[in-house]
């Protein structure tokens, strides 16, 4: 019997999470019975178990709430899912993936957003928006983490602006069945924040920018058992994300001794922590810069003593947090904050979100 079915199981386990969480007072036992029925006879036909929305928004919220590496996820009660699994055409989730944008953007307001499009279609961009890496003599020009995303992209027929820039938006490749579509954000869709600082003008003239969204296109969702493969998320980024990583790893943008230069250190010897002064008055140059466009940014300080308070509600609703420690101390001045003084078990609980290979063509 279908009840057996290891498809059945994992369908159960959520159902079951999903009343415990949400509905049990309204619809208590009797409704949670007819639905495991209700899954079980889908099941029997042959079937996959259909969530509706509302279990479907949970799973999504549970699938944040898991996520070991999310140092942010305390908000995971506020996460909006778009149901758009009838939605798999690519001019169409193309079309809905800017609706995404539109609404996470809201106005600087970001909100944090899923959009949960239907079988057999996948963005195979790890994030909607990022930008071009070109290697040229003397080095990359742009981002080097993009070097390869942008030879693929411009293998299947991009082609790059004749006057290329550390910041060009690349194209969005959706594939459905053989086929990859490829599609240009349209630049109002790109919202930016141009980097300045709030006491030193020299910063700004280096011409720093980086995107308002994060938005992460190409991980698993599972729920349920189920795996939706085409489920971009996003919320709002911390600063060490673009200032002690992005533009600072020397492997990304690498512009620490450029910021230096501006900040007039002397970079001939290490122990004038000349890199350590670049990299904060960088961070400094991203909080301002974001602040001052209105557009939502945490700090690494306030991430983790929230972080640390979800901890204590999840305890307080009988559930355990997991973690990865080393993705949750923030780059910079790790021991400032809370969670370094603390340890986590990295256990992957489901619902939650999971890398999956690419299937660029
Ligand atoms: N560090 C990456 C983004 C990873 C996800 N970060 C978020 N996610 N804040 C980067 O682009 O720098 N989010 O959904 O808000």
């Amino acid at each position: 019997p279908a009840e057996w079915s290891p498809a059945f199981q994992e369908a159960e386990r959520f159902l079951r999470l999903y009343y415990a969480e949400t509905a049990w007072h309204e619809i208590g036992r009797p409704g949670l019975n007819r639905r495991l029925e209700q899954a079980a006879a889908e099941l029997a036909r042959g079937g996959a178990v259909t969530l509706t929305t509302a279990e479907l928004t949970h799973g999504a919220k549970v699938a944040w709430r898991n996520s070991t590496r999310c140092v942010g996820r305390g908000y995971w009660p506020v996460l909006e899912l778009r149901d758009l699994r009838h939605v798999t055409d690519p001019e169409q989730v193309f079309a809905e993936l800017l609706n995404h944008l539109d609404r996470a953007w809201n106005g600087g307001h970001l909100r944090a957003v899923i959009s949960v499009f239907g079988p057999g279609v996948r963005v195979l961009n790890p994030q909607l928006i990022r930008y071009a890496g070109y290697q040229q003599q003397g080095g990359v020009l742009g981002d080097p983490q993009n070097l390869d995303l942008t030879r693929r992209l411009q293998a299947l027929g991009w082609q790059a602006p004749k006057t290329r820039t550390p910041f060009d938006v690349l194209p969005v490749a959706i594939q459905s069945g053989e086929q990859v579509c490829l599609f240009t954000l349209p630049p109002e869709a790109v919202r930016e924040v141009q980097i300045g600082h709030p006491s030193l003008p020299d910063v700004a003239a280096l011409g720093l920018k980086w995107h308002a969204l994060p938005v992460i296109a190409d991980m698993r969702l599972e729920v349920a058992g189920q795996s939706f493969q085409c489920a971009p998320f996003s919320g709002w980024y911390m600063q060490t994300e673009i200032a002690a990583r992005n533009l600072a790893d020397a492997g990304r943008y690498d512009v620490l001794p450029e910021m230096a230069k501006a900040l007039g250190l002397d970079t001939r010897r290490e122990r004038t922590l000349w890199r350590d002064r670049a990299l904060l008055e960088l961070n400094v140059a991203v909080l301002h810069s974001f602040d001052a466009a209105g557009v939502k940014i945490d700090d690494h300080h306030t991430v983790t003593r929230r972080f640390v308070r979800f901890e204590a509600r999840e305890g307080r609703a009988g559930r355990k947090v997991y973690g990865r420690w080393s993705w949750l101390i923030p780059p910079m001045s790790a021991s400032l904050t809370p969670v370094w003084h603390r340890s986590y078990t990295d256990t992957e609980l489901t619902p939650n979100f999971f890398a999956q290979p690419t299937p660029w063509p």
